[in-house]
């Protein structure tokens, strides 16, 4: 087995607490991952991620840990995850799990230590700081500097108890741990080479850019309208991260003798933090998870205020990536995941007439790319955002924390719901869609958030083994990564990169070519004719329907939202 084996496979990701429910309390939980694990089977999938399911009081569904070596009895037990490990493996499917370090639960053991006196074992594995200078404890404007949360408020929570305040970018129950101090990191990759030895094959490591905070915590820019200064741009990607990556590596990964992978979700990175941080030689991370086109379409204020993005710049943002890690380096390809909208909503058309093509075309791009596919669960069906109406629809901490500091701010709801309904974490939350039948056969009790409506018409049981369905088309891209050296070691040459409508691309390896192209609207879509020269005999391994094959290749026409992949051993057009 190469060591770069997953430059070949694709990653499932399991949110488990919306996967699949066994034991009725509405909560989805490892054995109901066990029982569905044919889905992933039949998909074809080689790794599964495994979203958190270590204790933790839910305050972030599961980001926020309080025992990285338990299971929270809402999941399962260690034992189901060990089950879970065996049967993945007899399945030849891998399992990933989520390293939640750059911040613990505050119900950690080793938090329950810290604030329990300032002069504690476990004191400096936080951030604690005094008031600002001339200002008394708790009270406003007092917080060591002016760092906003993610999750709406001030960074810093006051302890009474202890006279300091703790520094956590996420929620209050979510305190950042303090990497420069050794004894944190020896703890984490102890912990870690722990779970490498019950069986996981790897890491996804949880905002894993923004555990090196800058020396002096100095205040962050305001813009006009902040409530808090903008902490993200002094917390990510600092120097030291790279550091930590490398000594993890060696203390966790350096002597493992066998495969696995290890991907860093970090926002803000750009592409040449990237290259860096996956260029194999210096031994950090396998891929990086970056947030450059999911933020394309955020605005001047923040991830809910939504600017409209165009294929065009989607494809730009893309394709430069692309070009960018193609000589050193690696891509991980995402469309959606556990904190972003659904993919077909935002990105195709979710209208029911093109939904299904668009969920394909959307799934054919992103598996003929070079780099490392990652599906969320209910991706592979066409699953589509959520039509929330009410303050009460929401869930999330990040969403309901957002709603209550408006409208206490004064913003009427009304003027936060098209934000919220567009880009709410809990779209990517609901139930999966398994039947057509009562919650979409998620679960026999009351689920913890309702299945979407549409689960009548998008469902797995409407798709699986059913010709043409959304499934079967990811299921055939799943495939073709698998049988298909250009696909998964090729070449990436950008085509056509003016056209408004039209995503085109071409792949090649030792000979092999293939060209991918895909409608980004409703309309047919002429492919330029000096695209198509030297393709008369192609043949398309994959596409979106008979007709788009049979379009293309008779016609040089691509039918509204439609997309195919030819092969062939002539010659590229340039
Ligand atoms: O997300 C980190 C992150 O930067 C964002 O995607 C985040 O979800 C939020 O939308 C910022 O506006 C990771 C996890 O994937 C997320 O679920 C956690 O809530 C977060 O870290 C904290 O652990």
């Amino acid at each position: 087995m190469p060591r770069d084996w997953w430059k070949g496979v694709v990653v499932y990701q399991v949110y488990p607490r919306s996967f699949a429910d066994s034991d009725g309390d509405g909560v989805g939980d490892i054995r109901g991952v066990i029982e569905r694990l044919g889905h992933l089977e039949r998909l074809g999938v080689d790794v599964l991620w495994l979203s958190p399911v270590y204790c933790s009081p839910q305050d972030d569904n599961g980001y926020d840990i309080s025992d990285y070596r338990g299971i929270d009895p809402l999941f399962g037990t260690l034992e189901d995850v060990d089950e879970l490990i065996a049967r993945a493996h007899d399945a030849g499917i891998r399992l990933v799990m989520d390293l939640v370090v750059n911040h613990t639960s505050d119900e950690h053991a080793w938090f329950v230590d810290s604030r329990s006196s300032r002069d504690s074992e476990h004191r400096d594995w936080y951030w604690w700081r005094p008031p600002r200078k001339g200002h008394v404890g708790g009270e406003a404007g007092a917080e060591p500097n002016n760092w906003g949360s993610f999750f709406s408020g001030s960074a810093w929570e006051w302890d009474e108890a202890t006279g300091e305040y703790y520094l956590h970018l996420f929620s209050r129950k979510q305190p950042d741990l303090v990497w420069s101090n050794p004894d944190v990191r020896a703890a984490v990759y102890a912990m870690m080479r722990w779970w490498l030895a019950r069986g996981v094959d790897g890491f996804r490591m949880d905002v894993i850019n923004l555990i090196d905070k800058p020396d002096g915590l100095p205040d962050g820019d305001k813009k006009l309208g902040d409530l808090w200064g903008q902490a993200f741009p002094l917390v990510s990607t600092g120097p030291r991260v790279h550091d930590y990556l490398q000594e993890m590596h060696g203390q966790v990964f350096a002597d493992l003798g066998r495969p696995y992978l290890t991907v860093g979700e970090m926002p803000g990175v750009d592409a040449e933090q990237a290259r860096l941080f996956t260029d194999p030689a210096r031994r950090e991370v396998d891929m990086v998870f970056q947030f450059e086109h999911v933020d394309l379409d955020k605005g001047p204020s923040g991830k809910f205020d939504i600017v409209p993005l165009t294929m065009a710049e989607l494809r730009a943002n893309l394709m430069r990536w692309q070009v960018e890690l193609d000589d050193v380096g690696w891509n991980s390809l995402y469309w959606d995941n556990h904190d972003q909208p659904r993919a077909v909503s935002r990105f195709g058309d979710d209208d029911p007439v093109w939904r299904e093509r668009s969920a394909k075309t959307l799934g054919t791009v992103l598996h003929t790319l070079r780099g490392t596919p990652y599906v969320y669960q209910g991706e592979e069906l066409g699953m589509t955002n959520v039509p929330f109406s009410a303050p009460e629809d929401f869930r999330d901490i990040e969403s309901v924390n957002y709603i209550r500091e408006q409208t206490a701010a004064g913003v009427p709801f009304s003027d936060l719901l098209p934000g919220l309904r567009f880009r709410s974490r809990d779209n990517a939350r609901t139930p999966v869609q398994w039947t057509a039948g009562e919650h979409a056969g998620f679960t026999r009790g009351e689920p913890w958030i309702p299945v979407t409506p549409n689960h009548e018409e998008i469902n797995a049981e409407a798709q699986v083994g059913v010709e043409g369905s959304v499934f079967e088309h990811y299921r055939a891209l799943v495939a073709l990564r698998h049988e298909e050296r250009a696909v998964s070691h090729g070449t990436v040459t950008p085509l056509a990169m003016d056209h408004p409508d039209l995503w085109a691309f071409g792949r090649e390896h030792e000979g092999t070519r293939l060209l991918v192209l895909a409608s980004f609207t409703r309309e047919p879509v002429e492919v330029p004719p000096e695209l198509l020269e030297g393709w008369e005999g192609a043949e398309a391994v994959v596409a979106t329907s008979g007709d788009a094959a049979a379009g293309v290749l008779t016609h040089g026409v691509l039918p509204g939202w439609e997309s195919v992949v030819l092969r062939s051993s002539g010659t590229l057009a340039e």
